[in-house]
């Protein structure tokens, strides 16, 4: 999933109708800007109630008695987390069936072809095909039970939901694969999770199988179900290497032939297994329960009760990868209350039209998308006008979010923002963003610029996406909310990084009944992420604001120590240094066994001929990467950033080397969600890294 193309495809309003509007007024207003005096007076009058808070936004989370330096949300009324919101739901398949009930067998899942308007399948022809696909599964061998493994490996679409309900209704276990993982990883966990059967969307993810199979490095693998057309030829390339291939429509039929009576799942039985690429190693696979889920969702349910509750006339637009905990998350929610969901198209490009069409109320995010949109809005108010027309229009609704209003029928919407509301379809109602930090900046400025309820969480898979969300009403940016009513959090010493609980700071623990029941065979793993008590360590650094709110404020890893015994955190300095003009990407590294720092440094492509002009340098961007000059500025250029956003001598750099390539996903220099991976750099740069340390002894 490239969510990050997104916005490449979108176009944004290009203020005209404000120009227009300007046009009309008297110059002589216009010059002293009096108008817009005139209009903030306007604004001010009319301007509507706040939100009322579920709690006071003073004092968002409390302390848990008997438990040292952790706290709790303010919404419970005792130190008891919840489980669930629904008396009668307490596992997915349950989200399912009440969906059924609510909607009163309305639309549940719609899909589209290109230029075509959704189609929708309703939630009992849903539940209806779920049970063919379940019974197939029983009928091929498959028993009801918690370590039985269904590959799932496709993009977002109704099968997804399908086959995942299927499972269900029969108590099995789907374990979702994804592209980004790469073909390793996906063999990996194949054999891992023992996965006799694997869903498949398009061929090519069943060729992909099947090389794996012929190469012998899966001997697991013995069927693969394949939802689009496919060639005759592969059948007999998987017969060859022993592994039946049939399609969904066969699947199925395989099923309403021999259906069998449900066997659904407790509780506290998987749900799914998660697994996530890390930085290093081998993927883990996280194991889910169903109350994890259910419990997450009903926090969720419960944080927002009164100010967003999802009913049967929401729709969702979903097309953040459903193998990650965050979207599942929310299609529960949305499922749960009988409303529905459409599908993007499967091609992020095409996704600005299937907002059109299907014109959702619910929107999740992840900030790399915001990222995008607030920059072609600003790339496109392109002279110094526009930009102060929109400065001035944002700045007016922000200063209603920070009074907790949010809304979409202000004076601004109307002459600045609505077209931009309605990129999104125009009836966007709700906003999460979650899965990686947003900037204050962007938040505020989109929150404000959409005017609808734009919550932000914070969480890991580990957690079942997330462990704090943001209040209703507090639309203040910056810090991550207040822990979610199904867990308490609390922080942990890190010494060696000079946090302390004490203090209000340290590693952010998580305790509850959405934590994960561990690793799937990692005994090891397991360990390091849960400790004795059930604390779920995070390795995320946070500190808790006066008003209960959470802010993370650091990462725990990535602390090594220099000859000297100084801590360095890497991470921290290439922020900093990140900051440079020339500076694109940087890599910092130290040795225990070394008494300074070196960096590898990609130079922007984008601003190095220019930069370099200015220093009287030229020649094309690999010519400049090899020149020693331009080295030793940008070298300049970082030490000055450094030192003014105060770095230690020991935390700069004494030497770099310049690189041409950019650290990327294809070269596996950064993992999916383009967090570097330290020990793939290290050994991919260990020639420039020996020459640094050689060349510049002290
Ligand atoms: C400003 O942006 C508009 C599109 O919004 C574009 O047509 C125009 O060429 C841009 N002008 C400059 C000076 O970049
Ligand atoms: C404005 O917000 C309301 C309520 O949240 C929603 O129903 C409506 O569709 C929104 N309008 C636009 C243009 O986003
Ligand atoms: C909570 O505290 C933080 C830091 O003091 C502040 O930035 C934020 O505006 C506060 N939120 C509310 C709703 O008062
Ligand atoms: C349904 C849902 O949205 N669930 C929440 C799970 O937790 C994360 C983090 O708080 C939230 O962002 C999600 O909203």
């Amino acid at each position: 999933m490239q969510a990050h193309e997104l916005f490449r495809h979108l176009r944004m309003p290009e203020l005209g109708d404000v120009r227009q509007y300007v046009r009309t007024l008297p110059t002589n207003t216009l010059m002293g800007f009096g108008a817009f005096a005139a209009l903030t007076t306007y604004w001010y009058a009319t301007r509507p109630k706040a939100l009322k808070p579920p709690c006071d936004l003073a004092m968002q989370s409390v302390e848990v008695e008997g438990e040292e330096h952790a706290r709790r949300s303010s919404l419970l009324d005792s130190d008891e987390p919840i489980i669930y919101y629904y008396d009668d739901v307490r596992t997915v398949y349950d989200v399912f069936q009440r969906g059924i009930h609510v909607s009163n067998n309305g639309p549940c899942l719609g899909v589209r072809k290109p230029n075509q308007p959704y189609e929708w399948m309703t939630y009992k022809e849903v539940a209806e095909r779920a049970e063919c696909i379940g019974s197939a599964l029983v009928n091929k061998g498959f028993k009801p039970s918690s370590d039985q493994f269904i590959g799932l490996f496709s993009q977002n679409r109704p099968e997804w939901v399908i086959i995942e309900q299927g499972c269900y209704t029969y108590s099995l276990v789907p374990v979702p694969l994804y592209d980004t993982l790469g073909e390793e990883a996906i063999t990996y966990i194949v054999n891992k999770a023992d996965i006799a059967l694997v869903f498949c969307d398009k061929s090519e993810k069943a060729k992909l199988l099947l090389d794996s199979i012929e190469k012998g490095e899966i001997s697991v693998l013995k069927t693969i179900v394949i939802m689009d057309p496919f060639d005759s030829d592969l059948v007999v390339r998987g017969k060859k290497c022993g592994v039946d291939i049939i399609s969904m429509k066969e699947m199925e039929a395989l099923g309403r032939a021999r259906k069998h009576k449900p066997v659904v799942p407790k509780p506290e039985d998987l749900a799914i297994i998660c697994f996530t690429s890390g930085t290093t190693g081998n993927p883990k696979g996280a194991m889910i329960t169903h109350q994890n889920i259910v419990s997450n969702m009903s926090a969720f349910v419960k944080a927002t009760e009164k100010a967003v509750l999802p009913s049967t006339e929401d729709t969702l637009i979903s097309f953040l990868p459903l193998a990650h905990m965050f979207e599942r998350v929310v299609e529960c929610v949305i499922l749960c209350h009988g409303a529905r969901i459409g599908f993007f198209q499967g091609d992020i490009k095409l996704l600005m039209d299937d907002l059109k069409t299907l014109q959702p109320t619910v929107f999740p995010v992840v900030p790399r998308l915001l990222n995008r949109m607030f920059d072609k809005i600003f790339s496109q108010a392109n002279t110094s006008f526009k930009r102060w027309i929109l400065d001035f229009a944002s700045k007016r609704k922000e200063a209603e979010l920070r009074s907790g209003i949010i809304r979409n029928n202000s004076l601004w919407d109307k002459m600045i923002f609505r077209k931009i509301q309605a990129n999104l379809g125009g009836k966007v109602r709700l906003m999460i963003t979650g899965a990686a930090p947003v900037s204050a900046n962007v938040l505020t400025f989109l929150r404000a610029a959409l005017g609808c309820q734009f919550y932000e969480g914070y969480g890991q898979t580990e957690c079942t996406a997330g462990c704090s969300l943001t209040l209703p009403g507090d639309w203040t940016a910056g810090h991550v909310g207040s822990p979610m009513p199904c867990n308490f959090l609390k922080l942990v010493d890190v010494e060696e990084m000079n946090y302390f609980a004490a203090k209000g700071e340290g590693e952010v623990c998580v305790k509850g009944p959405n934590v994960f029941k561990g690793y799937l065979k990692d005994p090891e793993k397991t360990a390091e992420a849960l400790d004795k008590d059930g604390w779920l360590h995070t390795g995320d650094v946070g500190k808790w604001l006066p008003n209960g709110t959470l802010k993370i404020i650091d990462r725990k890893k990535h602390i090594f120590k220099l000859a000297q015994g100084e801590y360095i955190a890497p991470e921290k300095i290439e922020n900093i240094y990140s900051r440079s003009e020339p500076v694109a990407q940087v890599f910092v590294h130290g040795e225990s066994l070394q008494a300074f720092l070196i960096a590898i440094v990609v130079p922007d492509p984008d601003v190095l001929s220019g930069w370099a002009k200015k220093k009287g340098l030229a020649g094309s961007y690999e010519e400049l990467c090899k020149n020693k000059d331009i080295k030793n500025y940008i070298l300049e250029d970082m030490l000055n950033v450094g030192k003014e956003f105060g770095l230690k001598s020991f935390e700069q750099v004494k030497a770099i080397a310049l690189q041409s390539e950019m650290f990327s996903i294809e070269n596996g220099l950064l993992t999916p969600t383009l967090k570097a991976k330290r020990p793939e750099l290290r050994k991919y740069f260990q020639s420039q890294i020996d020459e640094l340390y050689a060349s510049n002894k002290m």
